[in-house]
């Protein structure tokens, strides 16, 4: 693990740092072709932050150009295996090298603590890279049963041109998810960053190429969504796109889709992941489960476990266990501070959204038991404490939108069949957990919860082995995983006949 520096340390890093950036597309930073610019404004402060070039149609056509030329030309996908693999080991290290840097990065654009930036977000960055890297040399194609006549081949063949089209709440981790697969397997890359957290992708690309990655391979056009993202996905030269946000966007996405040149799609979006508790569990993990599950990076994640699902005769225990859990553990502090465990959160009117969500949760006759309202106003910044609101049902607006901050919706249940019914009751299908020390109830809930990802007595683990991505709503096509490299690719038979 890195060292923990001061926020003296960091507040002078920051100001040696010029954030003016431009797209990076064949190879190099472009300007947009308009000249226009945003001014992002920071999360921790209110101040300005990053200015960025603002890109459009034009910005778009230039990239997939050049995505386009290195894919057509086979100066990345007819590379030998080993050499791929080479290259891309060396951006994940370079990654790794570069990691207080990107740490400040995504920090300055989204608020999360730079502790957290460094040790989670730029190692699974890393790892990601490193992951699909590694597996460029041991990526097999098939051979068909057929008769003895004939040779059937099955490749395993890229796609071209894909569109990734990311958002804020964890923009390093999922460019990996999305990069790694997509240029392993031998494509070029359009990616349009969110327009709150674009910095960390633009100097992703700059170390890829620094690492060997041929230009044209990897280009980043920054930009908001309805001017650099719609055209992206419009494209006719673009043959995916994988995409990550809201579930509003992820339809819009489908829709461009159908009316452009039918390219593949891949979606991960929203979530309000149950998280269940027996009253035989251990109520000290579950507790803890709740607490992190919901509240780590401010609630801002698509797998959060917003609603607690806790058997009636345990409930008021429970979250006095949680309540404890996080006035000990989750500190709400400056991002810079070494002991910040969460930040604030990524802009004004997404915190209003969460006010609102909480108020509504209050009107409609939720009960809020601690934190979940407005801190460090001072700052200018936009935080909001953790907090529980309880007596909620799942009718009620907190428990069926997505609140995408600190904020737990507790519902009480009697039954398992209620609980369950209750953890289905959503358009979502993203995660799910189920504590209990009953092993039979354990598996058969777990196998019963429509969602992507369950956990049973935890929550929020995993590793790049296991595919994570929705049912309903929530999406369809898994990232990470050696599935994911399936999603970049399409079947190719070759069929030779002897004799
Ligand atoms: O997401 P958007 P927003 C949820 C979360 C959050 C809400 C809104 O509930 O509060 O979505 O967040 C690009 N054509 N999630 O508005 O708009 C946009 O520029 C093409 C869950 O930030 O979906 C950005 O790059 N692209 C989620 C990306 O889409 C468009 C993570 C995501 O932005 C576009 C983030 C358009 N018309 C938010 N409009 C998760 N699954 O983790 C926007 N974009």
């Amino acid at each position: 693990m890195s060292e923990q520096h001061s926020r003296a340390y960091w507040e002078e890093r920051l100001a040696g740092l010029s954030l003016a950036r431009d797209h990076f597309i064949d190879g190099r930073a472009v300007p947009a072709v308009s000249g226009r610019t945003f001014t992002r404004t920071r999360p921790m402060d209110g101040a300005p932050g990053a200015v960025l070039a603002r890109g459009d149609a034009a910005d778009i056509d230039r990239a997939v150009a050049s995505a386009r030329r290195a894919f057509a030309s086979g100066v990345w996908r007819g590379r030998e295996p080993l050499e791929k693999k080479k290259i891309m080991l060396r951006w994940a290290e370079l990654i790794r090298a570069h990691g207080e840097e990107l740490a400040l990065l995504e920090t300055l654009d989204v608020g999360k603590p730079v502790q957290a930036s460094l040790g989670v977000d730029v190692r699974l960055c890393a790892e990601g890279i490193q992951y699909y890297g590694e597996m460029v040399d041991k990526l097999y194609d098939e051979i068909a049963p057929t008769g003895p006549k004939a040779r059937a081949l099955v490749r395993k063949v890229p796609l071209g041109v894909v569109g990734a089209i990311t958002p804020w709440n964890y923009p390093m981790i999922i460019d990996a998810w999305k990069l790694g697969p997509a240029i392993a397997a031998g494509n070029s890359v359009v990616l349009k960053p969110a327009e709150q957290s674009s910095l960390s992708a633009l100097r992703l690309a700059e170390l890829a190429v620094e690492a060997g990655l041929p230009a044209g391979v990897f280009n980043v056009v920054t930009g908001l969504g309805t001017e650099a993202g719609k055209p992206l996905a419009l494209h006719m030269d673009v043959d995916m796109i994988a995409f990550t946000g809201s579930t509003v966007v992820g339809r819009l996405i489908m829709g461009y889709a159908a009316q452009s040149n039918l390219k593949r799609v891949a979606l991960e979006l929203g979530g309000k992941s149950p998280l269940v508790v027996f009253e035989d569990a251990d109520l000290d993990a579950a507790a803890s489960a709740a607490a992190w599950g919901c509240f780590y990076n401010s609630g801002e994640t698509c797998h959060a476990a917003t609603r607690l699902l806790v058997q009636r005769p345990i409930q008021e225990k429970l979250i006095a266990k949680i309540e404890a859990v996080t006035r000990r553990e989750i500190e709400l502090a400056h991002p810079f501070e070494p002991t910040a465990q969460i930040g604030a959160l990524i802009e004004a009117a997404h915190m209003e959204k969460v006010l609102g969500l909480i108020e509504a949760g209050e009107k409609e006759g939720g009960r809020r038991v601690f934190g979940a309202e407005r801190v460090l106003a001072e700052t200018g910044g936009w935080y909001v404490s953790p907090g529980v609101v309880t007596d909620v049902t799942n009718d009620m607006r907190i428990a069926r939108q997505e609140i995408f901050g600190p904020v737990l919706a507790a519902i009480a249940f009697d039954t398992e069949a209620e609980a369950l019914a209750i953890a289905n009751d959503t358009i979502y299908g993203l995660a799910g957990a189920v504590f209990t020390r009953d092993m039979d109830r354990a598996h058969r809930f777990s196998e019963a919860i429509h969602a992507g990802t369950v956990w049973i007595n935890t929550y929020d683990m995993s590793n790049f082995a296991t595919p994570f991505g929705g049912f309903k709503q929530s999406g369809f096509g898994r990232d990470r995983s050696v599935h994911a490299i399936d999603k970049y690719c399409d079947y190719k038979t070759i069929w030779q006949q002897f004799g």
